[in-house]
């Protein structure tokens, strides 16, 4: 079936999927959306983006975004009504979100899954990440959100994965000294945009109907 939507492959339990459907609510757009499973992709999204990884963003003149960042960034700069993108802290929300995918995830990786990663145990594996934490936590003593008084792209590009490193194990991450990104973490996490973003959708199979999103 064709759809006149743009087309997102995405996967809920990815953070960088995450990233690109809080983009694509916060810009206030809808796509047609392709929920899939890592270990069992459809060969239409291959074929579009032989690099495997989600979230994939097809657009209706057939360009393909294939950087969940990019995908952020491109449904921003189609409507942006509440400014995450704005231009005073474009450049330190990029910075931030850069040590993010470069580094944090390196180490949230290593923390979640510490049994596969046996060089270090899984408490130095979360001190490595809470390095990331502590930039956060000296951000957000001094602002609501990440680059200030509103939500910036920065806030939406990494609340998925502080997410993740934080329920790897609760009492842990809630026991730690960062109060202002325990306080930011809770507010995404009822946010009514991010309960959103995490709807949960069957995985797509050739045949099915459309399913919008939102
Ligand atoms: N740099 C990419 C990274 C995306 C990525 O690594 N996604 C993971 C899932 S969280 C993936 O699709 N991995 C492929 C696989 O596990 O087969 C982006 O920002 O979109």
């Amino acid at each position: 079936m064709t759809s006149s939507l743009h087309r997102l492959y995405s996967f809920r339990r990815c953070p960088y999927a995450m990233r690109a459907r809080l983009g694509i609510l916060f810009a206030e757009l809808q796509v047609e959306l392709r929920e899939i499973i890592l270990k069992n992709k459809p060969p239409q999204m291959l074929a579009i983006s032989p690099k495997g990884t989600v979230p994939v963003l097809q657009l209706i003149d057939g360009e393909v975004i294939e950087e969940s960042r990019e995908i952020m960034i491109w449904a921003l700069k189609q409507n942006d009504p509440q400014g995450l993108l704005d231009a005073e802290v474009i450049h330190q929300a990029n910075a931030l979100i850069d040590e993010n995918d470069n580094e944090f995830k390196h180490w949230l990786d290593r923390y979640k899954y510490a049994d596969r990663h046996p060089e270090m145990t899984q408490e130095a594996y979360r001190q490595r990440g809470e390095a990331f934490l502590q930039v956060l936590e000296k951000q957000l003593a001094k602002n609501h959100y990440l680059m200030g008084e509103s939500i910036s792209i920065a806030d939406i590009g990494i609340m998925p994965f502080v997410r993740q490193f934080a329920h790897v194990d609760r009492e842990v991450f809630y026991s730690l000294p960062y109060p202002n990104l325990q306080r930011w973490l809770q507010h995404w996490l009822v946010h009514p945009v991010f309960t959103q973003a995490m709807t949960k959708y069957q995985p797509w199979q050739e045949g099915d109907d459309v399913v919008v999103f939102p």
